[in-house]
């Protein structure tokens, strides 16, 4: 019997891992998209590809390079990572511009939903040797009428020390660094964890493959994933950078702004560090 450690991860195993958790969570029906949209929104992307092959004079060889490409992302199950690295900051967008409240920014492909739940202050779940510096995430949730949002939901989840997600690489305990976190009765939560390394896009799948024929980088900036949340208000779907990271400003999934970036000071207890962030929520309208 072979142990796998994070030195294993593959892209085909977290590819996969993407995709099957796409698949269980429950966002896959396409009941609710007209024919109407389908056949403006389709018909849009053709004509768009079309005017590219047309304009660049693409060859059979670049036509063909592409038919093996889009082959191997399923093969590999990169399509949830390929999506949400190039498409889905747009969507989020769209569907966000109308907040007065805090900025979002996409979701990803490594979130799980329903994380052990536990009340503030509290230690995420991390291994007892967790490398890394410890990091005191702490703040306060808000209405955009500035009142406290009473027991507001945080859920956290974020990469560690040497860029793996819990649940996606192999070789890490179950919820490794993901938790939920439930704020006090004024809206405060401080929460223990260990700060992430900047993640790199697996190089050996097909994504990694379009990165490097193409010259670019495959490095997302050290971040941490964030929904928060409280009854009859909008969802938030963030994340949160720290400064100086030399991939903040380009980002392979487009998906820093500047609102999002944290302030970290050293910790007041003498080890590691601490940053207050406060989220303000929009309430749903009505
Ligand atoms: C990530 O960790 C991530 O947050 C995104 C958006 C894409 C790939 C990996
Ligand atoms: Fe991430």
């Amino acid at each position: 019997m072979s142990i796998e450690t994070t030195a294993d991860a593959t892209a085909a195993k977290s590819g996969s891992a993407a995709t099957d958790r796409f698949r269980e969570s429950g966002k896959t029906s396409t009941a609710e998209v007209s024919v109407e949209r389908v056949s403006m929104l389709a018909g849009k992307l053709i004509q768009a590809a079309n005017d590219i092959v047309l304009e660049e004079r693409v060859s059979y060889d670049e036509f063909n390079a592409l038919k093996a490409w889009l082959i191997k992302v399923g093969e590999d199950g990169e399509w949830p990572l390929f999506l949400d690295v190039w498409l889905e900051h747009s969507v989020e967008e769209v569907a966000t511009d109308h907040r007065e409240g805090n900025k979002g920014s996409i979701e990803g492909p490594y979130y799980i939903p329903d994380a052990p739940s536990q009340d503030s202050p509290a230690t995420i779940s991390m291994r007892e040797d967790e490398d890394g510096t410890p990091l005191l995430f702490q703040g306060q949730v808000r209405s955009t009428d500035g009142s406290a949002l009473p027991n507001a939901k945080v859920e956290l989840w974020h990469a560690d020390s040497a860029g793996f997600y819990s649940q996606f690489a192999p070789g890490l305990p179950e919820w490794n660094l993901r938790g939920t976190f439930i704020a006090d009765a004024e809206g405060n939560f401080q929460i223990n964890t260990m700060q992430p390394a900047p993640y790199q896009i697996p190089t050996d799948g097909a994504c990694g493959q379009l990165i490097a024929a193409a010259g670019w980088h495959a490095w997302r900036p050290a971040h941490l994933h964030l929904k928060v949340s409280a009854p009859g208000y909008e969802l938030l779907t963030a994340q949160l950078y720290f400064p100086g990271d030399p991939h903040n400003d380009d980002d392979i999934a487009t998906a820093v702004k500047p609102e999002l970036l944290l302030d970290p000071k050293p910790a007041a207890s003498g080890t590691g560090v601490e940053v207050d962030y406060d989220f303000v929520l929009d309430p749903v309208q009505k």
